[in-house]
């Protein structure tokens, strides 16, 4: 069989490798490609012998019903008449192959019906022989039953690491969350303690480049039973009909970026496997187990396990909203407070700097200015008010729209930001269609630091000297001191700024009305 070309993986970095279609699997089951709705086999893995006692050759051309028995083809066909059939992995069964046990999973992409059967394993990962699909059940039970006296983020994430680690034996396990800008920073850690601690540790976006992201939305759960795995070429290479490479974006099996098995490689960690956090349809995070052998889990605990990723992420899902909703509440309290305030006055500024705590609660803010009519009201902890009016009359030349907001002055501010001094960000909503007229609010510095799990910087060269990513060699603990940046604001804060700003928009809007027909 044909050798499966490496990527070619350009200066841009690695999200350009078409993982989806490698053209081959990994070596612990078989794939084949069946005709739809013929059920013969037109593409098969090379390996084919090697768990069936057949030649790939032999088999291209015969019904599927040579290598599974008939309760499952009946199962199959029963499968595909369902409306969306197979549109998602389905799990057939257990069929004996020789004298092999085989797990059978089917599903269509690409217009392709796609069968894996995966040889099961004796120990099953569990460090035990059979009894495991006893145990499964017991597991994910005791991980619910354990979610109500959760009630953060960690407890919960730590939680799920160590329900993840007993029910597949691996040495370590993780929560891996992706922050804004898709570099990743590890919540929970249980592990072996012959492992090394990744707790706390950030990895660069570039580590898991973003066409793997992608498809880790689609396809929840992936094992990389072995990083020195020879990947297993299918025959023919391309489909027969369509001549083009078959879609193994939701095969279990499907052969991984031979960079990846290099960065596991690098890292000390011979067997992986990562399910994906999914929060509101975004990829929130993975758990990701490593192991430093290889290692195989049979696919009902790698069921188990989803399943387990799934309950996790509506968990994670119930807690941001409620908290987001309760922080919403209580700036809606605030809010009205200010609001009422501002009624009661006749200048609407006279309003807002009466209640300076409320202005400064409304955003979680050092310090806060009202900038109107050649007059500018500092509140708390607020910059100069020259270096106030320089920011507004550079906020009034951008195109903004209503609100501005930045965490980071020294960087979006470059000309004005050593005069904000300590403020480092900065939220503002203009509120007035006509004039310059500004709430603003300020934040000073926070130092951060960050651990990467190496210098993220070090990535890169390839051996002809030309530049392109590679994984990093080193993973030990690489100190950023990051300056100059606030903390983010916050989607309820920003929310409730905008609320603030149709109010007194509005507000001033009916004072006009009413004066105009005063004056009639
Ligand atoms: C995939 N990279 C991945 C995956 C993880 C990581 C978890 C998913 C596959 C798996 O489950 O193993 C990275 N693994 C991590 C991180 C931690 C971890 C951050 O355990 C933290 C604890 N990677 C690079 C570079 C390139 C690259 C430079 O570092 C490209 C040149 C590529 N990573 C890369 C690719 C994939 C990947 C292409 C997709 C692999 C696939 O699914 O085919």
């Amino acid at each position: 069989p044909a050798a499966v070309a490496p990527p070619t993986i350009g200066p841009n970095g690695c999200e350009h490798e078409p993982i989806h279609i490698p053209g081959a699997i990994q070596p612990h089951g078989l794939l084949l490609v069946l005709s739809d709705p013929g059920m013969q086999i037109i593409q098969i893995s090379a390996n084919a012998m090697q768990w069936s006692g057949l030649a790939a050759e032999a088999l291209l051309g015969q019904p599927v019903s040579v290598l599974i028995d008939d309760a499952l083809q009946a199962g199959l066909h029963h499968q595909l008449g369902e409306p969306a059939a197979l549109e998602q992995p389905h799990y057939l069964g257990a069929t004996a192959i020789g004298s092999q046990r085989c797990d059978v999973v089917a599903h269509r992409r690409g217009g392709q019906l796609i069968l894996e059967l995966e040889p099961q394993p004796v120990d099953a990962g569990m460090g035990v022989d059979l009894g495991w699909t006893n145990t499964i059940y017991p597991q994910v039970r005791s991980f619910v039953a354990q979610l109500p006296s959760c009630h953060a983020l960690e407890p919960l994430c730590m939680l799920a690491a160590d329900e993840v680690r007993l029910m597949t034996g691996f040495g370590r396990v993780l929560i891996y969350r992706f922050e804004d800008d898709d570099h990743g920073c590890v919540l929970a850690e249980s592990r072996q303690p012959d492992y090394d601690s990744y707790l706390g540790l950030h990895f660069p976006e570039s580590d898991i480049p973003r066409q793997a992201r992608e498809l880790y939305r689609l396809n929840p759960i992936r094992l990389i039973a072995d990083a020195h795995y020879q990947p297993v070429p299918l025959i023919p290479a391309h489909h027969p009909q369509t001549g083009a490479a078959t879609d193994l974006s939701l095969a279990a099996l499907r052969s991984v970026s031979p960079l990846h098995l290099q960065y596991m490689r690098n890292m000390g960690t011979l067997a992986s496997m990562s399910i994906s956090i999914i929060v509101g349809g975004r990829l929130w995070g993975l758990i990701a187990c490593h192991h430093a052998q290889p290692r195989h889990v049979a696919l009902p605990i790698r069921m188990a396990c989803e399943h387990l990723g799934q309950i996790l992420s509506l968990q994670i899902e119930a807690k941001q909203d409620n908290e987001e909703a309760q922080h919403g509440r209580d700036l809606s309290r605030v809010l009205v407070r200010l609001l009422a305030s501002m009624a009661e006055r006749d200048s609407l500024v006279d309003g807002l700097t009466a209640m300076p705590n409320e202005l400064l609660q409304l955003a979680g803010a050092d310090g806060a200015a009202v900038v109107s009519s050649g007059r500018c009201v500092r509140i708390g902890d607020a910059p100069t008010e020259s270096a106030i009016v320089d920011l507004v009359d550079w906020l009034s030349r951008q195109d903004v729209g209503g609100r501005y907001s930045s965490e980071h002055l020294e960087a979006d501010y470059p000309g004005g930001s050593a005069s904000l001094s300590p403020a480092a960000g900065v939220l503002a909503i203009s509120i007035s269609q006509l004039h310059r007229h500004y709430v603003l609010w300020f934040r000073h510095e926070i130092v951060r630091t960050v651990d990467w799990a190496g210098d993220p910087t070090k990535t890169g060269h390839s051996q002809d000297g030309e530049a392109a990513l590679t994984p990093r060699s080193s993973f030990a603990r690489w100190r950023q001191t990051l300056h100059g940046y606030a903390r983010r604001w916050r989607a309820s804060e920003i929310d409730a700024a905008d609320q603030l700003r149709h109010a007194i928009l509005a507000v001033a809007l009916r004072r006009a009305e009413e004066m105009a027909a005063l004056n009639e």
